[in-house]
């Protein structure tokens, strides 16, 4: 493998450069654009590129299924002449086998296409890029994280790639802190998708505003579209004995929040919102005029694949969440595919749950822990 940096004016010439020198074969890993420092302040482009000198050649022939020779319908095994019983035999032994090669060609094909590039880095950059992509971190991010490291660093082992590719993520990623307690009322709201943890999640934080902060709390329901919305907050509160109140409409809101002026912190829980569902996102924002909220929490769940959350966070940025709550990390088995989305978005993470004991499975959002999550010490993990 041969990997080489390009300097170009543009993308188009850094292309043409890599052809150029490298062939139509080559790979681009990374693409970056930088200022020259010589005062001029101009842009330019930088590229790393690679080639794999030799290729894994694919396989051109697939082995051919047999056609299997199935015996005659409402003929009876017992019927069978015992050469027909033996030839019979010896096809189905023929098929069972040549399945089996089947089966191992598609796990070989698979294996390939889930680490297409793994031959084109060394053993520690190669392993990285494997463990990046069993994460489901996307193959065109896992190339940029590797080639924003190539050439830059020789690591002496694959922990201090790890660790540094951590970094790496970490500094991509957005936090905010956590709630605390101030002489202002603090209003905050809780949206999302159904199911996604936001009444949970609410539950939660309330008994951490009452047990830890001290705090004068007030939850709110604001959940009427839901048969028994409003009960599952309620039953929670009574329990946690925090104070509960339901707001049937949007004017009931206003009131609950124009008279509740003496609470520390008041936690409003919503109805579900269908990011496709234009009704619905037309009520919740009639509900986010009525709250007067200082803190809107878009509730995500961390199990749901990179495309779904990227369309959550598109939807729901509209209404300018201050912050992301990534709930259910303790079922997601590939937290990986869910960063890119989140890094695009920009949106700080504030908290995240991993369970469903109230108050304990919350915590403060860490984009250092996240990046653990996603890549773990190899002696953990493996
Ligand atoms: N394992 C796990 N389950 C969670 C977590 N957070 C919430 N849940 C569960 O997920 C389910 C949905 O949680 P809710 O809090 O009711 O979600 P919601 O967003 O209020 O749902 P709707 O009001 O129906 O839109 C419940 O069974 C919760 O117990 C978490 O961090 N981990
Ligand atoms: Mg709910």
């Amino acid at each position: 493998m041969k990997i080489k940096k390009f300097i170009a004016a543009s993308m188009k010439e850094g292309k043409a450069l890599v052809i150029n020198e490298l062939g139509e074969d080559a790979v681009i890993l990374s693409s970056r654009v930088s200022r020259k420092t010589d005062g001029s302040n101009e842009e330019f482009i930088e590229i790393v590129a690679a080639i794999d000198e030799n290729p894994v050649k694919e396989k051109k022939t697939q082995p051919k299924l047999p056609i299997p020779q199935m015996p005659v319908k409402d003929r009876h095994d017992a019927g069978l002449s015992d050469t027909i019983q033996i030839e019979l035999q010896k096809s189905l032994y023929e098929i069972s086998n040549r399945l089996n090669k089947f089966e191992l060609v598609l796990k070989e094909l698979s294996h390939n296409s889930r680490y297409k590039y793994s031959s084109y880095f060394g053993p520690i950059y190669g392993q990285l890029y494997e463990k990046l992509r069993d994460a489901d971190v996307s193959e065109e991010f896992s190339l940029e994280l590797i080639g924003n490291l190539y050439g830059r660093r020789n690591f002496e082992d694959l922990q201090q790639a790890t660790s540094l590719t951590r970094r790496l993520l970490s500094e991509r990623l957005n936090s905010m802190p956590p709630f605390l307690k101030s002489d202002k009322r603090l209003i905050s709201l809780f949206i999302g998708t159904s199911g996604s943890g936001k009444t949970l999640t609410l539950v939660k934080l309330a008994v951490v505003c009452k047990m830890v902060l001290k705090g004068n709390v007030l939850v709110v329901s604001a959940d009427s579209r839901k048969i028994n919305g409003h009960d599952q907050l309620e039953t929670f509160s009574t329990v946690a004995g925090i104070p509960f109140v339901s707001a049937q409409t949007t004017l009931d809101l206003r009131e609950i929040i124009e008279s509740e002026t003496k609470r520390d912190f008041i936690l409003i829980d919503t109805p579900s919102t269908n990011q496709h569902s234009d009704t619905e996102l037309v009520e919740l924002e009639r509900l986010l005029n009525a709250s007067y909220h200082d803190l809107l929490y878009l509730v995500g769940s961390s199990t749901v694949s990179k495309t779904v959350m990227r369309d959550v966070l598109l939807k729901f940025t509209t209404f300018k969440p201050s912050g992301l709550i990534l709930t259910k990390l303790d079922e997601a088995v590939r937290p990986g595919q869910i960063i890119e989305p989140i890094i695009e978005s920009g949106l700080p993470l504030a908290y995240f749950t991993t369970g469903q004991r109230i108050p304990e499975d919350i915590e403060a959002a860490s984009s250092e822990r996240l990046s653990e999550l996603i890549l773990p010490d190899f002696s953990e993990s493996e």
